[in-house]
């Protein structure tokens, strides 16, 4: 019988895909009997229920007034010591290279006993934040003191290994979905009600609102919809562009056909009530919003950049095309919209591809072997010293 293992998960708690990756991921090792210590300085949003197996660790906010900030690396670094030597744990697991995986490299050196970190690389910590020359060289670090670097598509595994000196195995184990969470059986008639009319299609789109989520897109795309269906466009969400995205709404004239929701808790709730939802990113590792609506049955129309031709099934889950191209995203929402059967059966054949691609169990068994070939070179390394 495999040993259980005693694992710590270092990720953002906030809403978020990588966080929601770090939490299934985690449920679904203490379903199959692992000890799993979630060390954040929130309780991750997905982690909602008790679970058995399962502990979670609040980091401490320090605050002196000599220094401008709360010292949140320190403290992250100083909670998982505490975590690790209590627990004793197997391996500590970072989700973000900055600051959770150098946070666990400094916290590997203070404790009284070395541990094996895997770190995966969600994406924006290495395309976005770590442009920046003198973080580059930080996430170099951090990466190539990882026992082993996991990242979540074949597209961000090149993009590592070709903008950085990385000299540590990279195992590509894609993102995954708890169909069960995630299903067309959300469809709600009240839900649907509160955001359009009965006889309105819903165009949807789910984003934090930054610049490369290419919003303008999005509402662009909308004004030049050509089939004869009434359509509303519900934006769910919020982030820095929102009050941009709403002045362009009110110049094209389109105000009136646009929900804004806001921030909201179960986004599934939402997504499951979508007839089409449009994502044009400019940057994406995966997209979880696209395979969050596959498994609700959702067709998708999207940009074609970057892990999302990983995800999206072209002309039979949904259509890419250049970020930039709203009218191409126009046609191939009118395309979608004007059938419904056509409509069903895209959605149909999305939820079929996340059950099977996108297969949780699949996914953490992978990880689980990570994690051995962790402990592997991690006990070689430790017999050679
Ligand atoms: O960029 C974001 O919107 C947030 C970020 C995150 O941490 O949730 O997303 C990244 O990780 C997700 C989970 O692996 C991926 O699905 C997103 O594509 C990735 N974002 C980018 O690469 C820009």
């Amino acid at each position: 019988m495999m040993n259980k293992l005693c694992i710590g998960i270092v990720c953002h708690p906030s809403i978020g895909g990588s966080g929601l990756v770090a939490t299934q991921l985690g449920i679904g090792l203490a379903n199959l009997g692992h000890e799993v210590h979630f060390i954040a300085h929130k309780r991750p949003f997905k982690l909602i229920n008790q679970h058995e197996n399962i502990y979670f660790h609040e980091v401490d906010e320090v605050n002196y007034p000599l220094f401008e900030g709360p010292l949140h690396t320190y403290s992250l670094t100083a909670k998982i010591v505490e975590v690790v030597e209590q627990y004793q744990l197997d391996l500590v697991h970072a989700h973000y290279s900055i600051p959770h995986s150098l946070c666990a490299f400094l916290a590997s050196n203070i404790c009284k006993y070395s541990f094996p970190i895997v770190t995966t690389i969600h994406g924006t910590d290495v395309t976005i934040v770590g442009q920046d020359d003198a973080i580059k060289r930080l996430n170099t670090f951090s990466m190539n003191q990882s026992t082993l670097i996991t990242t979540v598509s074949n597209f961000q595994r090149q993009y590592i290994q070709q903008e950085f000196e990385v000299n540590q195995p990279i195992n590509v184990v894609h993102n995954f979905i708890d169909t069960d969470d995630f299903t067309p059986a959300l469809i709600d008639k009240t839900l649907r009600q509160s955001l359009a009319a009965d006889d309105e299609k819903i165009l949807m789109h789910v984003s934090n609102f930054r610049a490369l989520k290419n919003t303008q897109t999005v509402v662009n795309a909308f004004s030049q919809l050509s089939c004869d269906e009434k359509v509303r466009l519900v934006l769910v969400g919020s982030g820095p562009d929102i009050d941009k995205i709403r002045t362009q709404c009110q110049q094209l004239n389109i105000l009136d056909k646009v929900t804004f929701t806001g921030s909201v808790k179960n986004v599934e709730r939402f997504i499951a009530n979508a007839d089409c939802l449009i994502q044009p990113s400019y940057r994406e590792s995966f997209c979880m919003v696209i395979l969050e609506a596959m498994a609700c049955g959702v067709p998708t129309v999207s940009s074609n950049v970057d892990g999302i031709p990983e995800v999206v099934d072209e002309g039979v889950t949904g259509f890419m095309l250049p970020p930039e191209d709203a009218n191409g995203m126009a046609v191939a929402i009118s395309h979608i919209l004007a059938n419904s059967d056509y409509q069903h059966q895209l959605g149909q054949a999305g939820r079929e591809r996340a059950m099977s691609q996108f297969n949780t169990e699949v996914k953490i068994n992978q990880y689980l072997d990570c994690y051995h070939q962790t402990l592997a070179i991690h006990g070689q390394s430790a017999t050679a010293c």
